[in-house]
């Protein structure tokens, strides 16, 4: 089957922004190479292939030490890729997986060894099909043992039925992308709001600021995202990550230049101090715990 979206930029610019040293991007992907790792049969796209070499080009080219590397869609629940990757990495990359409920033991400890430190619940209906709530709620028991995280990928509209999930996840729990805020209804809309005190009322809640180009509704550069960002890391200064998403699995209306999307982060963070805290202290206590 062909891709169907956009490939990625060929040649991002050069951020202007330098990132502190250390920083990780903690929300990006690898897909096959196909004829290696076959997207899964399920899936509801085919990416086009990004390879771990490229991503860890981009990284250098980009200012960052560091990628967690997050476990997408149409590879399914087999690992492979982001395992090879994390293994291929000298330990400068971890790992979100995706696991299906008959995961053997065996298998999370194998996945903890290569550099997993958390698993992926997706709930976007474009994406995969739907899981119970119970089955997902089980894994996170048992990855709790491991030390790991759960990653949670849902739309603000579904806010209201997501919520007892959340509150019911046993470990620290992170969401991708801010939850797909509908942007065009600025900050002040209600569903925010009610995201913004959830926030405020779980302690192991974390959110990923990341995403403009996905979730803009006006298009390069993204400044109507801008708010939502710095809603989110001036209230919650140490509980957000930043990541590129790279390769962007998805975008149909443009390619990202990434460089631009780097360029974005002062907007979103202006101190120095909530720089640092995005883009390294957080990541690494999470992905990288002493
Ligand atoms: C992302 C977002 C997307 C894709 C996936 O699992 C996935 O296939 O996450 C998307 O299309 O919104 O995290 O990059």
């Amino acid at each position: 089957m062909d891709a169907n979206y956009l490939p990625f930029h060929p040649n991002p610019s050069k951020p202007r922004f330098a990132p502190p040293p250390g920083a990780v991007d903690a929300h990006c992907h690898v897909f096959g190479p196909e004829a290696r790792f076959p997207y899964a049969p399920e899936r509801k796209y085919t990416p086009c292939d990004a390879p771990k070499e490229t991503l860890f080009q981009r990284r250098d080219f980009l200012g960052f030490s560091r990628n967690v590397i997050v476990q997408a869609s149409c590879h399914g629940t087999d690992n492979a890729a982001i395992v090879v990757a994390l293994q291929s990495s000298d330990g400068k990359a971890t790992g979100v997986a995706v696991v299906g409920e008959m995961v053997s033991d065996s298998e999370l400890k194998r996945l903890d060894a290569a550099g997993v430190r958390g698993i992926r619940f997706n709930f976007l209906p474009r994406l995969v099909d739907a899981t119970p709530h119970e089955v997902f709620l089980e894994l996170a028991r048992r990855v709790k043992a491991l030390g790991w995280h759960v990653v949670v990928y849902f739309e603000m509209p579904t806010l209201a039925t997501m919520t007892p999930f959340l509150e019911a996840l046993p470990t620290v729990v992170v969401l991708d992308h801010m939850s797909v805020p509908e942007v065009k209804k600025g900050v002040h809309d209600a569903a925010f709001q009610r995201y913004l005190a959830l926030l405020q009322e779980l302690p192991d809640l974390w959110v990923k600021v990341t995403c403009p180009e996905r979730l803009s509704a006006s298009g390069p550069p993204y400044d109507d995202v801008v708010p939502f960002a710095r809603a989110l890391v001036d209230r919650f200064p140490d509980r957000v990550l930043w990541g590129t998403d790279w390769p962007h699995p998805n975008m149909t209306t443009h390619v990202p230049d990434d460089g631009a999307l780097v360029d974005m982060i002062p907007k979103f963070a202006p101190e120095r101090a909530q720089q640092e805290a995005l883009l390294v202290d957080n990541p690494m206590r999470l992905y990288w715990p002493k």
